[in-house]
């Protein structure tokens, strides 16, 4: 069924997180975002509805004191300060388009989605070289940008828990407010979850994969599909949800494109590959959020990642634009 949201437009949300990645410099995404679209004549950032969201970057003047979940603290506050954003944005009958930092706002993103709209059975499309399914019991590095998803599904993972692993009381209550915010939990279910792109995971992420049967469309499978066979492969999974939140980490792209990231991986999806399956994607009237992260210019020479990305995010904002008038 077709739904057409009269009068409604666009809030572009800027969220400058930094706390949940583990190398220094996707704060400044969004900035680097927006001089690449200097060139450009019809900027988005020229859009009269943005939002910042504030964080809680100046954390990392001193060493965190979470170990499993580092600098949750923080996190759990920059959580709680999205979801009364999008509560607004949504409650205004906005589509919010969220240009953050590292990963770990995504947990967020989801939660402000169920808790405006707690009736709505809500998909998640997540596109990244990472499952981020990680929790403190199970990551390595206790990078909270491991674990976005593992928040919305509430999911400890205590299965497969590494016990050498040392997580203070702190990181546990930190942890236990990402899951529960809202009072919703989980904000998902694993069926509701379609991976594009991952091929770098741990063994703990990939267990849940399978026992959850979560399915991850690679980036060999999506060339022999096409972007639109991936984006209806993805539509199609999703068929009984709602509502649909497509999270896009440009970790998913070929590191040939730019070093511009965190935590690159080989052998990912081109531009016009990504762009086309977002451009596709987000035809869809039951995609409600969008959200970019991870885009890091101190890792980068002369912005090349933000200039790849950004045709990509323009293309993204007017078809959502196009879409609701
Ligand atoms: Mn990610």
């Amino acid at each position: 069924m077709k739904r057409k949201f009269v009068g409604q437009l666009i809030t572009i949300l800027e969220v400058n997180s930094e706390l949940g990645a583990g190398t220094r410099g996707a704060s400044l995404g969004f900035e680097s975002l927006q001089i690449a679209s200097l060139s450009s004549e019809r900027s988005i950032f020229k859009h009269p509805h943005q939002v910042k969201v504030e964080t809680e970057n100046n954390l990392l003047l001193s060493p965190s004191t979470t170990p499993g979940a580092r600098y949750v603290q923080g996190i759990s506050r920059t959580y709680d300060r999205l979801c009364a954003a999008l509560g607004d944005v949504m409650g205004g009958n906005h589509f919010p388009f969220i240009i953050a930092g590292d990963h770990s706002m995504a947990g967020g993103t989801i939660a402000g989605i169920k808790i405006a709209n707690p009736d709505k059975r809500l998909g998640v499309i997540w596109i990244d070289a990472h499952a981020d399914l990680h929790s403190p019991f199970t990551s390595p590095s206790g990078n909270v940008h491991g674990m976005p998803l593992a928040t919305a599904l509430g999911m400890d993972n205590m299965e497969n828990a590494d016990l050498s692993l040392t997580i203070t009381e702190q990181a546990k209550e930190g942890w236990a407010h990402l899951k529960n915010i809202g009072g919703i939990c989980p904000k998902i279910k694993p069926e509701d979850l379609v991976f594009i792109g991952v091929r770098d995971t741990e063994e703990e992420e990939d267990a849940l994969c399978e026992k959850y049967g979560i399915p991850n469309i690679t980036v060999d499978e999506f060339r022999q599909m096409g972007f639109e066979g991936v984006a209806q492969k993805a539509l199609d999974k999703l068929a009984a949800c709602d509502m649909i939140y497509v999270s896009f980490d440009v970790d998913s792209l070929d590191t040939s494109i730019s070093v511009g990231t965190g935590t690159p991986v080989p052998h990912g999806l081109y531009v016009e590959e990504a762009q086309s399956l977002i451009h596709t994607l987000l035809t869809d009237p039951k995609v409600c959020a969008f959200e970019v992260v991870e885009v890091n210019p101190l890792l980068d020479s002369h912005n090349q990642m933000a200039r790849a990305v950004y045709p990509i995010i323009e293309d993204a904002f007017y078809t959502v634009l196009n879409r609701l008038h």
